[in-house]
């Protein structure tokens, strides 16, 4: 049995995204993060991402994690890669070659495209860290990526590998939509807008969505 380690409001939005979209039977463990608790060692406080009982599935301190069998991993997007090619279908890459276009989407993703887009959801208007420059430098600097991205879309019929969704639009969606808040960046490129509108009208993702939306009430 699968079980997803994490609150939705994090990264393990990813995995139960990706988990919904297999069908899969898993149990989901609301690991919140520490920092929003006002004492994550206090004895009656929830399992958190300090909780030595949680350190002990990863000792990063950090949600998700999943244990799957005897396989226990954490970083969200290599779960998923993970995920989608112990389950298979079409999700799953079909042979090497769409494995290594899947990972190297993913791996761009985490490393050239989420170090700008998270600045702009975390800093973005209307949240309590407004930062107006950290978000202009990060609008700035992920200009390049939007642009390799709806080229990508444009030439694969509106998905980066095989010509269908994938876990590589999964993880790079996740990504993207971070920097939701900055329109001028989708205006300027409405095959990435029309790409993660599609990804998100997903029933997957929708009602991972509305299990988010209840979960701190
Ligand atoms: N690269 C990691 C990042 C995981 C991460 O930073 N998770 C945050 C929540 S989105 C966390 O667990 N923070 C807990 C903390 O800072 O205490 C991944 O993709 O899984």
């Amino acid at each position: 049995m699968l079980t997803i380690y994490g609150v939705l409001r994090s990264r393990a939005s990813r995995t139960d995204w990706l988990a919904r979209e297999l069908g899969l039977a898993y149990e989901r463990v609301p690991v919140i993060q520490a920092y929003r608790l006002s004492d994550p060692d206090a004895p009656d406080t929830p399992l958190n991402t300090a909780s030595p009982a949680f350190r002990a599935i990863n000792p990063n301190g950090r949600i998700p994690a999943v244990t799957d069998g005897d396989v226990t991993l954490c970083e969200s997007l290599a779960i998923n890669l993970y995920l989608a090619k112990r389950h298979g279908g079409p999700l799953a890459p079909a042979d090497l070659r769409e494995d290594g276009l899947m990972t190297m989407w993913t791996l761009w993703a985490a490393t050239e495209c989420e170090p700008h887009t998270l600045p702009i959801l975390l800093h973005g208007e209307g949240t309590s860290a407004r930062d107006r420059a950290a978000v202009a430098d990060a609008v700035e600097a992920v200009g390049g990526a939007f642009a390799v991205l709806a080229a990508a879309l444009d030439e694969g019929g509106g998905h980066v590998v095989g010509g269908r969704f994938t876990v590589a639009d999964l993880n790079l969606a996740e990504v993207f939509r971070y920097a939701q808040g900055q329109a001028s960046l989708f205006a300027g490129h409405p095959a990435v807008a029309r790409w993660l509108d599609a990804c998100q009208a997903r029933p997957a993702f929708r009602a991972m969505m509305a299990e988010r939306a209840r979960e701190f009430d």
